[in-house]
């Protein structure tokens, strides 16, 4: 049914044409796969050279997906329903999963009416699975409460472009990336998030020296390191800066004063208020050199082509509509818009985020970009869907964070969540945990059973994922490429459509079909495409010349792509005419706001998260492979060294972030990369990996008025040394991934606890170390250390050596391999009330042979931190003494800074001396 074509013969070979699943650049790949005495599976991907998003090149992601599609073990292979709420879950049939489902929908729809059911989907689903989701919410429920998890991504982009431009979308296209003589990149870290664009950037600079590059980030990211002006503005201040830029602009006579006379609206109302934007005021807010601000702003203005290029630094924010505004704002007062190498160009994360904007697959909005509120639209959208009329909701649904508030409140009984993993992503994910814990009914419809959304699921139910499925993906530059399978999806996992349409046909039989004919007839994705594209005709995003036999043909097309044209439109609004009723872009008087929540005495530094280079948000996938890992191997939290200083905190040491929401523990990473002031995490570290669910647990659903989209990157906190009287270090090689497995559930029990996959040489299909970190209050049970020592098989043997202190319940045990006559450390576990262990870690990830004797690698595992404790009470140690002393603090000033030598007194003649010896140092 996913339509993989004819099975392979026995060592047969295919090389399938599809497009990768991560991020939005949208690259072509080549699939290959084979028949083994395994079944059918994907044995190398490379890069498709016709493809026009790649050429045939691919980021470190795209070229390890036939590793992350290796192994079928963690993935979700047979429905599973629970029968009372607490209750395990049993595997299942389809048809039994599927009517369960229907019944338990259909029924609080009954009970409740519709808004009691909401969806909660993807910009990871194909076009034609969102589509059909869509329709089951709004077409059959009568429910507008399907939100996706482009709320938190692209949804300020969308509300920047309608009210500026009359209509979603970029206006742009890949080869402006080529044309574009000055690139402005705003809060988007294209070298790690959208390599192969970075990659073709590169390259048009290398040809053209000429061409400037300015990078706006509060962070000195690998892609403001490679700018020729890197403007590292105080986070949240970006409305602020551009809006001192545009003055710079006016004031200098730099503006296509005809073009906004014949083009737009609105200017008189921004430039008036743009008169106390100077770029020196502006520049304070942002934290920046007011010259820096001017040389951004003449670079811009006198540029034969700007092009910008965003993401989530300015979607994700309190503010982000006005962010996105101010930039657009930029262009359309230039006319640096509608020209080659020139526009506004929101980089899209997600592979299909745009489709699924497309099909209208969100609260606020219905297919193909109509409106909710516009009774006409939702005539036009009752007659395509041959409902009665008056069937659609006119009711605005509910957006990513309040939908799941609402399901806390118990205002939505049950909520489907497919493709995606809020309990990971989602800011506050307490409040996550604790409206899906109260929910009546939870459905998650997932790929891989390893997530920390799929413990709350009522029904689990198996999708097929990439490499197995069929469909279209829309990328940035609003180009639509095909989907295909290679290999037979596992066990009972289905496509995506395929599930939502036949829970869907069941639900209609119990509530009744709300049209004249059956509404899920479709049943090919090629069928539910004519379905979407009969939608599009007429509006902005027309794909009425588009099909499948089209795309089968010719490749990847973009929209518009109007019935009678030979080819999609490449760049928009060329002419002038925009997508307002009246033709004209609009301005918007865009005052600066500050961020949502205020830095405090109580919470005074400014978190920032964002994304690593290799892993893909909740590591569902990337976190299948090791070499994957080895790029940013271990969890932390980065801070400025001076700020560290200031709190007596070094390297390596754990430190707990609090918010006013909620708290983790990470490893202390310093770096100059961030300003003082303010800290950095990456978003990918899950429940999977750690003992509490990400950064998340702190970070702040504040939302953007107009586009709902949560501040998911500026939330308020507090960073402190988490002190721990007990501490682990474990690791092993072998099948890394079944390791993780049996070690996950007793990462919940630590203070703090990390799991990392590390490739180490010799490391092939599955072989690998596992790396765990963990640390305790005190030491913890014997059980829990039996529970690890067995999940870790570890087992005392002729070729373990150990040393145990039953009383202090310390263990130490090294697992000796041994070949050619030389030790090989295959596994060992550390615990001390000190943290150590590194250096035998660092032999046996390095793969060499242990050279002493076997003795010997006690003393090696037993070294202590050269950082010791002065002030046992407080756990206070000598670095952060020494800083303290150096930053002028006398003994009493110690004490009452850090607390050392309050409580038993016994370290003070050492901090006596620590003063002494520092100051006159
Ligand atoms: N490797 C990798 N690539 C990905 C993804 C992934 O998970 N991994 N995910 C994809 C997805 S879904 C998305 S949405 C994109 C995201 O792509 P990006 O938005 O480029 O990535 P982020 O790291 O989230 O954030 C970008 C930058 O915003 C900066 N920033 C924070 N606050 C501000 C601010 O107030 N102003 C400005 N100007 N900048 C600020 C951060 O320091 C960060 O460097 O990446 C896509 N590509
Ligand atoms: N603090 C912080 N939080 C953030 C962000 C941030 O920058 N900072 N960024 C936000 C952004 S921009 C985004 S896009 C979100 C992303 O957040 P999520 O949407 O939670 O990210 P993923 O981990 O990619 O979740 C996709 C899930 O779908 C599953 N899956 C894979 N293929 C298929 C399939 O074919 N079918 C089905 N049904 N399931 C499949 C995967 O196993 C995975 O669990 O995170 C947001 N959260
Ligand atoms: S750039 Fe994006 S689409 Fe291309 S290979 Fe990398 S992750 Fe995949
Ligand atoms: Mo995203």
């Amino acid at each position: 049914m996913d339509g993989a074509g004819a099975p392979l013969q026995p060592g047969e070979r295919r090389t399938t044409r599809s497009t990768c699943c991560y991020c939005g650049v949208g690259c072509g790949v080549l699939i290959h796969s084979e028949r083994t005495a395994g079944g059918e599976r994907i044995t190398g991907v490379e890069g498709d050279p016709q493809h026009p998003a790649n050429f045939g090149r691919l980021c470190s992601k795209g070229l390890a997906l036939a590793d992350s599609a290796r192994r079928l073990d963690g993935r979700v292979l047979a429905p599973e329903v629970r029968g009372q709420r607490h209750e395990p879950r049993r595997a299942v049939d389809w048809a039994l999963a599927l009517d369960t489902v229907a019944e338990r929908l259909a029924r609080i729809v009954e009970r409740h009416g519709p808004d009691a059911v909401a969806f909660y989907i993807s910009g990871q689903l194909l076009t034609e699975d969102y589509y059909v989701f869509n329709k089951l919410a709004k077409g059959l429920i009568g429910t507008n409460n399907i939100d996706t998890n482009s709320r938190l991504c692209m949804s300020s982009a969308v509300t920047g472009y309608k009210l500026a431009l009359g209509a979603d979308g970029p206006p742009t296209c890949y080869e402006d990336l080529e044309l574009a003589k000055t690139v402005l990149f705003a809060g988007s870290n294209a070298a790690y998030a959208h390599p192969v664009l970075f990659r073709r950037l590169e390259d048009a600079k290398a040809r053209d020296p000429g061409v400037r590059w300015i990078v706006v980030d509060p962070r000195r990211t690998d892609t403001a390191a490679m700018a020729d002006l890197h403007l590292a503005i105080q986070p949240g201040t970006d409305v602020a800066l551009f809006n001192g830029m545009l003055h710079h602009l006016v004031w200098e006579g730099l503006l296509d004063q005809a073009f906004i006379h014949a083009h737009t609206s609105g200017f008189p109302a921004l430039k008036a208020l743009l008169r106390e934007y100077t770029p020196r005021m502006a520049a304070e807010i942002c934290g920046i050199p007011a010259q820096d601000l001017v040389t951004a702003a003449e670079w811009f203005g006198r540029s034969p082509a700007a092009l910008s290029l965003y993401c989530m630094g300015l979607n994700q924010s309190a503010h982000g509509t006005d962010k996105n505004l101010a930039l657009i704002q930029l262009h359309l007062a230039t006319r640096q818009i509608g020209r080659p190498g020139a526009g506004p160009f929101s980089l899209t994360g997600q592979p299909n985020a745009m489709g699924g904007r497309e099909v209208g697959g969100m609260a606020t909005m219905l297919a193909a970009h109509r409106e909710i509120a516009d009774e006409d639209h939702r005539a036009e959208v009752e007659a395509l869907w041959k409902l009665a009329p008056g069937s659609l909701s006119g009711k605005p649904g509910l957006a990513a964070v309040e939908l799941f508030e609402a399901v806390r409140a118990g205002k939505v009984k049950a909520v489907w969540i497919a493709c995606t993993n809020p309990v990971h992503s989602m800011p506050d994910i307490g409040q996550v945990r604790e409206a899906l814990q109260r929910a009546e009914y939870v459905v998650v419809q997932e790929a891989f059973a390893d997530t920390d959304t799929v413990p709350y699921a009522d029904a689990l139910l198996p999708a097929s994922t990439w490499g197995e499925k069929e469909g279209t993906v829309t990328n940035s530059e609003r180009r639509i490429s095909r989907v295909r399978a290679a290999v037979p999806p596992p066990g009972q996992a289905r496509a995506d459509w395929w599930i939502v349409r036949e829970v869907a046909r069941r639900v209609e039989a119990r509530l009744g079909a709300p049209g004249a004919q059956p509404l899920f007839q479709a049943d090919a994705p090629a069928a539910i495409f004519e379905e979407h594209r009969a939608l599009t005709v007429g509006r902005d995003l027309d794909i009425g010349g588009l099909d499948y036999a089209k795309l089968e043909q010719e490749g990847p097309q973009q929209w518009p792509f109007p019935a009678g044209q030979s080819r999609g439109q490449a760049r928009r609004y060329a002419d002038g005419v925009f997508a307002t009723a009246d033709g004209r872009a609009r301005f918007h008087a865009t005052a600066y706001q500050p961020v949502a929540e205020p830095t405090s005495a109580r919470y005074p530094l400014r978190l920032l998260t964002g994304r690593l280079r290799d892993q893909w948000h909740g590591m569902s996938r990337t976190g299948r492979v090791p070499q994957l890992f080895a790029h940013s191997p271990e969890p932390g939290l980065r801070m400025h060294p001076d700020d560290a200083a200031r709190r007596g905190l070094k390297a390596g040491e754990l430190v707990r972030i609090a918010s006013k929401r909620g708290a983790l523990v990470l490893p202390l990473e310093l770096s100059d990369e961030v300003g003082s002031g303010t800290v950095f995490a990456a978003m990918h570290w899950s429940g999977q990996h750690l003992s509490s669910g990400g950064i998340n647990e702190v970070s702040q659903p504040a939302f953007d008025a107009r586009s709902r989209q949560p501040e998911l990157k500026h939330a308020a906190v507090r960073v402190e040394k988490a002190a721990f009287g007990w501490h682990l270090l474990a690791a092993r090689r072998g099948d890394a991934l079944a390791l993780r497995a049996a070690v996950q559930p007793l990462l919940r029990d630590c203070g703090y606890a990390s799991l990392t996959l590390q490739a180490g040489p010799g490391a092939d299909d599955g072989v690998a170390w596992l790396v765990m970190r963990a640390a305790a209050e005190r030491a913890m049970p014997a059980e829990w250390l039996a529970a690890l020592d067995t999940a870790l098989a570890l087992g005392a043997g002729p070729d373990t050596l150990e040393y145990r202190d039953a009383r202090r319940g310390l263990l130490k045990r090294v697992a000796w391999r041994v070949e050619a006559g030389a030790n090989f450390v295959d596994g060992l576990l550390w615990t001390d009330a000190q943290p150590g262990g590194e250096s035998l870690l660092r032999t046996a990830l390095g793969g060499g042979a242990w050279g002493g004797p076997r003795l010997a690698a006690f003393a090696a595992v037993a070294e202590v931190a050269r950082d010791p404790v002065v002030c046992a009470c407080r756990q206070v140690t000598e670095s952060a003494i020494r800083a303290e002393v150096r930053a002028g603090a006398d003994v009493p000033a110690l004490k009452q800074r850090l607390g050392c030598g309050t409580v038993c007194g016994s370290c003070l003649p050492q901090l006596t001396r620590l003063a002494r010896e520092v100051a006159s140092a």
